[in-house]
């Protein structure tokens, strides 16, 4: 039983809430990233008809992965943060059952990329969502890159990427980072289950293997590559320039919070 998510499955629906419950910005730390991919497994298990991933709390979907991990890392840990990042994003955009993001609060970066790994999102107003790594003189992974382009294309993607841009819950609309908008978590959970019952009368494998067919190249280009995108990130999060500037965000991170 994990304390940072929790997994409630609706006997009417057979369809699953998976919450992000890690105060106050549900940033991805290792526990957290592991406990997300345990969830998605457990969903497998107990044969969920589909998994709905939100926040427990309205305010913030998830302010990405924890910089915390990033600053001063001890260098076992790191290598493990970021192999369970990887594998986080390969069983959630690769898993068999429908996903839906109700994305009920800010959702930069990592946060993001989760929504966007899953195949339909329904967003609430006054919220912002997007791949803001160049704001942060972070270049985005290319598998980063890929969810993002097989989602809104090559040149949204590159507007959106090389500007760092944040969204609002409208404009993410309008190009198609978003599939919908809600003005409640509530309206937003029953959004999604509608898009879940689009499936009734569709075969659970063929949609499956669909799915499989659709998303399998952009996961096995990932996969390939893996290796070499783990040291890519050691390199750069070990380099003493990044080290800098890391620490800079994390204080002004919290002078605006306090
Ligand atoms: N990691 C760690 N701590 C964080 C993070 C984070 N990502 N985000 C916020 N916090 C902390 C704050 O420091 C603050 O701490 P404290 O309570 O000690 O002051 C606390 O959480 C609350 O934060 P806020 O007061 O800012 O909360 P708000 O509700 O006002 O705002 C936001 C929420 C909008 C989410 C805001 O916190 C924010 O913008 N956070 C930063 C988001 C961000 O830039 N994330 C990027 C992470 S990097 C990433 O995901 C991909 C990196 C890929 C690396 C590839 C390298 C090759």
């Amino acid at each position: 039983v994990s304390k940072l998510v929790s997994l409630t499955v609706d006997d009417k629906t057979g369809v699953s809430v998976l919450s992000l419950q890690r105060p106050p910005v549900n940033s991805l730390n290792l526990e957290l990233l592991s406990d997300i991919h345990n969830a998605l497994t457990e969903a497998e298990k107990n044969k969920s008809r589909g998994v709905i991933l939100t926040s427990q709390k309205d305010g913030v979907f998830s302010a990405g992965l924890d910089i915390m991990e990033m600053y001063k890392p001890d260098q076992d840990r790191i290598k493990t943060f970021w192999t369970t990042l990887q594998d986080c994003w390969i069983k959630l955009y690769g898993c068999l059952y429908p996903t839906v993001a109700v994305i009920n609060g800010h959702s930069p970066a990592g946060g993001c990329l989760l929504a966007m790994s899953c195949e339909y999102r329904i967003m609430q107003t006054n919220y912002t969502i997007g791949l803001n790594e160049t704001l942060l003189g972070i270049v985005a992974p290319p598998w980063f890159i890929s969810t993002m382009k097989n989602l809104i294309g090559h040149r949204e993607s590159e507007l959106a990427l090389t500007q760092g841009k944040l969204f609002t819950s409208d404009e993410a609309l309008k190009i198609g980072l978003v599939d919908e908008i809600m003005h409640s978590k509530d309206e937003g959970i029953k959004k999604a289950n509608a898009f879940m019952a689009k499936f009734a009368k569709i075969s659970p494998i063929t949609r499956s293997l669909t799915k499989q067919s659709v998303r399998g190249p952009t996961i096995q280009d990932m996969i390939k590559n893996r290796q070499a995108d783990l040291e890519h990130f050691l390199q750069f999060t070990n380099n003493p320039q990044v080290q800098q500037s890391l620490g800079m965000y994390l204080e002004m991170l919290k002078k605006k919070g306090g």
